[in-house]
């Protein structure tokens, strides 16, 4: 398998789950800017979307969207603690978190990487996340993840999307249940070493 990564991109979570499985796979760095693989390919005849992460099959096949990406790997490896079985409530509490973070967190970040969006919009976008990421906080009381134990895809998605805080200088101060998941889950030897491996401080 081939992973299509941007270091620190929201691909990280693929490849941690990767990682996390103990797969055999091979990383393609993307420069999400000029769409160029790293070979100087044009990135969009790989993936039209022209996002990571995209991960490739040994027979070609392609896949895209982050968290399908990684309940494939999960259920692929048949790694239930990553993703519980089809059909269960434990499974659709792990998708619905996915969901969330997809629709709610992640593409509230999105915007204000664009070197195109206004100041007011910024701060708005960062005032909405800073809302969500206190529910998010308040879910992480009590609990090592976002479902309790154990760790799952879930969790390294919001894994990365909490990463892209500091960076963007959003106001995280105060959300202690948060940060202490990001501790904990930094510490795990699949994060530190898809960390390592996109050039990132582990
Ligand atoms: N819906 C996609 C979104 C992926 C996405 O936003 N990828 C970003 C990096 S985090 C990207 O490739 N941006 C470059 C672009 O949109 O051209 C998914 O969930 O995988």
């Amino acid at each position: 398998m081939r992973l299509y990564y941007a270091p620190g991109a929201c691909s990280l979570a693929p490849h941690i789950v990767l990682r996390e499985v103990g797969a055999n796979f091979t990383l393609t760095r993307v420069n999400t800017a000029t769409h160029r693989v790293e070979d100087g390919a044009d990135y969009y005849t790989i993936a039209p979307k022209g996002q990571v992460p995209v991960l490739e099959l040994d027979d070609g096949t392609r896949i895209s969207e982050g968290p399908v990406v990684c309940q494939f790997i999960a259920d692929q490896a048949g790694d239930t603690a990553l993703l519980p079985a089809y059909g269960s409530l434990a499974r659709l509490r792990v998708l619905e978190w996915c969901n969330y973070l997809t629709s709610e967190i992640h593409k509230s970040f999105t915007p204000i990487f664009h070197r195109h969006v206004d100041t007011a919009a910024i701060d708005a976008l960062k005032t909405i996340l800073q809302r969500k990421l206190a529910w998010v906080d308040t879910q992480l009381q009590g609990r090592a993840h976002l479902t309790g134990e154990p760790f799952t895809i879930a969790d390294a998605y919001l894994y990365v999307l909490a990463t892209w805080a500091p960076p963007v200088e959003l106001d995280l101060s105060g959300l202690e249940h948060l940060h202490a998941f990001q501790r904990r889950v930094a510490e795990r030897p699949a994060v530190r070493a898809a960390r390592r491996a996109e050039g990132l401080p582990a």
